[in-house]
């Protein structure tokens, strides 16, 4: 039973977009549904990142949408949300993708980087000629990046990069890598550094990470540097510290924050139109019984708030006002909303919320790893507790 997405808008939330805003959600809204909807299921079966899907959303303006001149769309930033909600609706895996190749990648290149560098990289990564990738976490260091083992040495005029980095989205598709390094040659409190690694330089490899239940459709790897020598041109020059790419962080999380809001609407609207022909007892829908009533109240309750608490990040972030501990709110609630609602949706569907002939479980099991990265759901506890006490609890 095929069951097509309906849009989900409780209190005329859309009335609080501009033309501009619809309109870019709409259009994205159609690439999803004509593109990705009808080959999802098998790519995660396959566990295949449907690289035929990157060039047309190159041509649509997503890759470094909220980026201004290089080829870039120029989006605003809540332009820039409602396109990662409707990634996200169709799957995180995609949305991921999309983030990385964005605001992990082209944000550094943009925000740190040399006009050589940014007319090197931009135009081409925002066709999707090239690819990127961002390698932040290490085997030991999660959420505790600041403690990365990986070094680079300057000798001469040139960088020698030495390290592991786990867990890295597009890894091995990817053309450059945003490496994060320690450095000898800056004073401790800048020692972290950003460096475009191309990913045919000898001694660098990545490995994909198999065996994965979730975020099937993207490409997650772990990267080797052993002796990796780039000139000293690849060093980012405006990175210094961790900040650097805890700011790249920021960008990623709101555009998460958004796309989770796009995969509760999913499992919501299918749920709600199961419900509707299902029929068990007396001949009448599930939807007629309370306790069913009870679980989409709560869905479509907490869609909302979470609707209005994003619009609200992406309006503060549009005036430059957005604090970090906002994203952090937003990402954390909204995640967590989209996966309770999940686990409601599957359960409405019954044995049918296993099977991948629905999305519900998809995103479920997607939605585990959004939990997990760009900082744990209780990190963002924990940055929002020293936001309110001023007081560091990690
Ligand atoms: P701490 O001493 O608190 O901070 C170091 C410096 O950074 C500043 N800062 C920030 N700046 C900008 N944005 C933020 N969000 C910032 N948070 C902190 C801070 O003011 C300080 O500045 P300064 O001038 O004093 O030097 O650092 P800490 O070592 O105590 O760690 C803080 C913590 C835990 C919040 C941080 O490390 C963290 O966020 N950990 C989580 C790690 C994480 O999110 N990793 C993500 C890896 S990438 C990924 O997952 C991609 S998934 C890809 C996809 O979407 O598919
Ligand atoms: P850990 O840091 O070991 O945490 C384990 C548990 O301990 C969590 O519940 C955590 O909340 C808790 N914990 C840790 N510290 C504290 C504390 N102080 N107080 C209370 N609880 C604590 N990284 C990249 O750099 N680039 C990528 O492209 C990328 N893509 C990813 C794609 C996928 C599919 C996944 C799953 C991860 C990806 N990551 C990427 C890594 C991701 O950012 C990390 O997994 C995440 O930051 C958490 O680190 P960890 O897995 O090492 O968990």
């Amino acid at each position: 039973m095929a069951i097509k997405f309906r849009g989900v808008d409780f209190i005329e939330f859309d009335t609080l977009l501009t033309d501009d805003e619809r309109l870019v959600r709409d259009t994205a809204r159609r690439f999803i549904e004509d593109n990705l909807i009808p080959i999802i299921e098998e790519c995660n079966r396959a566990g295949r990142f449907p690289r035929e899907l990157v060039q047309p959303m190159g041509e649509l303006g997503f890759f470094g949408a909220s980026l201004k001149g290089y080829g870039c769309a120029g989006m605003s930033n809540v332009e820039y949300g409602v396109v990662t909600q409707e990634l996200e609706r169709g799957d995180s895996g995609v949305r991921s993708f999309v983030s990385v190749q964005s605001a992990l990648v082209m944000y550094p290149i943009y925000a740190f980087g040399s006009d050589e560098q940014k007319n090197t990289w931009l135009p081409a990564m925002q066709k999707g000629e090239k690819l990127g990738c961002f390698g932040l976490t290490e085997p030991d260091f999660g959420s505790n990046p600041g403690g990365m083992r990986t070094r680079a040495r300057k000798v001469g005029n040139e960088y020698v990069l030495n390290g592991e980095k786990m867990w890295i989205t597009s890894g091995s598709i990817a053309d450059v890598a945003v490496i994060w390094a320690k450095t000898d040659d800056s004073n401790e409190a800048d020692s972290i550094r950003g460096f475009l690694v191309e990913t045919d330089r000898p001694g660098f490899r990545a490995e994909d990470i198999h065996g994965k239940w979730s975020l099937r459709a993207s490409v997650t790897s772990s990267l080797s540097l052993q002796d990796v020598h780039i000139p000293a041109a690849n060093l980012l020059p405006k990175s210094g510290g961790l900040k650097s790419p805890l700011m790249c962080l920021n960008q990623a999380r709101y555009g998460i924050a958004w796309g989770a809001v796009g995969a509760a609407m999913a499992c919501y609207d299918c749920a709600l139109q199961y419900s509707l022909f299902r029929k068990q007892f007396h001949d009448e829908p599930i939807a007629s019984r309370q306790l069913v009533q009870e679980k989409l109240a709560w869905m479509i309750s907490e869609i909302t708030k979470a609707q209005l608490l994003v619009l609200q990040v992406g309006r503060l972030k549009d005036q430059e006002k957005v604090k970090h501990q906002h994203i952090s709110m937003a990402k954390r609630n909204n995640v967590w909303m989209a996966l309770e609602c999940a686990r409601l949706s599957r359960d409405i569907l019954g044995a049918n919320g296993v099977a991948d002939e629905y999305p519900i479980f998809r995103h479920m099991a997607n939605l585990e790893s959004v939990k997990t990265y760009e900082g744990t759901h209780d990190i963002h506890t924990l940055i929002i507790g020293q936001s309110v006490t001023g007081i560091d609890a990690f």
